[in-house]
């Protein structure tokens, strides 16, 4: 039997835990800058200790959803090419640091993430928003519709998960546009958990309702983040359905030269990560599913899941890093 027979197939898995580094990394950086309101410099110190890692690794890889387009991030921009240069070809979508007020607040679930996919299987999404909604692994395809209403998909989940709609909690971000989703979803009796930033880990916290108290994400949040937050439930399992929000003829063409010919395209999990998908995500504050970073005089506590979607392994990586010069 080779190597490859015993291992399974899909991306080398050595390389799901090199990827912990990766995460680890930016998100130490990040919390060093915890509770200091300021989230470019917060941002800044996530992407330069996550491009160093990243560079580090075994692979040929392109970032594709990165921190900009080229003019407008300097570094782990769309396009940039990162690792050494040898090893498989893969796409990277990357988030050094989710919910950047998160961090500069101090509030909960800030995250550094990145997902890696073997090559040209990410939606290269625009920089745009995306209307998303999510559920977590054991549920039938027909529970949840992005274009039924809103009572409809609660109820319906509701329904398949035998219990009563008051039971139903949604996550929902805290914005202006959703008065009109919060109204209807409360109009059902079932609960919303409004959250400042960060729908990664709120698509994510579907997946384990009796942990996070999180049944069902909805409402529109930023497209790069509906990638990453598919890359996870591709390897977790759970359903989400995303829109490209398209409003204007620039984000149009600028959807179109990316590839979207569809504009109106609901784009499930495994349409936006195809192929064998890794995902890494450190909490960079602490979470309803990953604490986040602690400093002690003499040790850097980190946690970290690890997610990988040929084997569907979820892994939580505790890491007590006592060379603190590293960082
Ligand atoms: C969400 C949120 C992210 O962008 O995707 C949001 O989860 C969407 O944009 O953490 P608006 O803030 O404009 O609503 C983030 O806040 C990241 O910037």
């Amino acid at each position: 039997m080779s190597v490859a027979e015993k291992i399974g197939a899909g991306l080398d898995r050595v390389l799901s835990m090199e990827l912990v580094r990766v995460t680890e990394r930016a998100a130490v950086a990040a919390a060093r800058l915890r509770g200091r309101g300021d989230e470019k410099a917060a941002d800044q110190v996530a992407v330069d200790a996550m491009r160093t890692e990243l560079n580090r690794l075994t692979i040929k890889g392109t970032v594709v959803i990165g921190e900009g387009e080229r003019d407008e991030a300097p570094m782990l921009y769309i396009g940039e090419e990162v690792g050494d240069g040898h090893g498989p070809e893969v796409d990277i979508a990357l988030d050094p640091l989710e919910g950047t007020t998160i961090c500069a607040k101090n509030l909960p679930n800030a995250l550094a993430v990145v997902a890696l996919a073997t090559k040209g299987s990410l939606l290269n999404a625009p920089d745009v928003y995306m209307d998303k909604i999510a559920i977590g692994p054991g549920y039938a395809d027909d529970v949840i519709d992005i274009d039924a209403t809103p009572a409809q998909n609660i109820e319906r989940l509701a329904k398949a998960k035998g219990v009563d709609v008051s039971q139903i909690t949604a996550c929902i971000l805290d914005r202006p546009r959703h008065a009109a989703l919060i109204e209807a979803v409360r109009g059902t009796g079932a609960a919303i958990r409004l959250i400042g930033d960060g729908d990664v880990a709120g698509v994510i916290h579907t997946t384990d309702p009796d942990e996070t108290g999180i049944d069902i994400y909805m409402g529109i949040g930023g497209a790069p983040e509906g990638v990453l937050a598919a890359a996870a439930l591709r390897c977790i399992g759970g359903q989400i359905q995303g829109r490209l929000i398209l409003d204007t003829p620039e984000k149009r063409e600028r959807a179109a030269r990316m590839g979207v010919s569809d504009p109106d395209r609901v784009y499930h999990a495994h349409e936006m990560a195809r192929g064998d998908v890794l995902f890494a995500a450190t909490g960079v504050t602490d979470g309803n599913m990953l604490s986040g970073v602690k400093f002690s005089h003499n040790s850097i506590t980190t946690h970290t899941i690890v997610l990988r979607s040929s084997s569907r392994t979820v892994r939580e990586i505790k890491a007590r890093h006592q060379d603190m010069d590293k960082f």
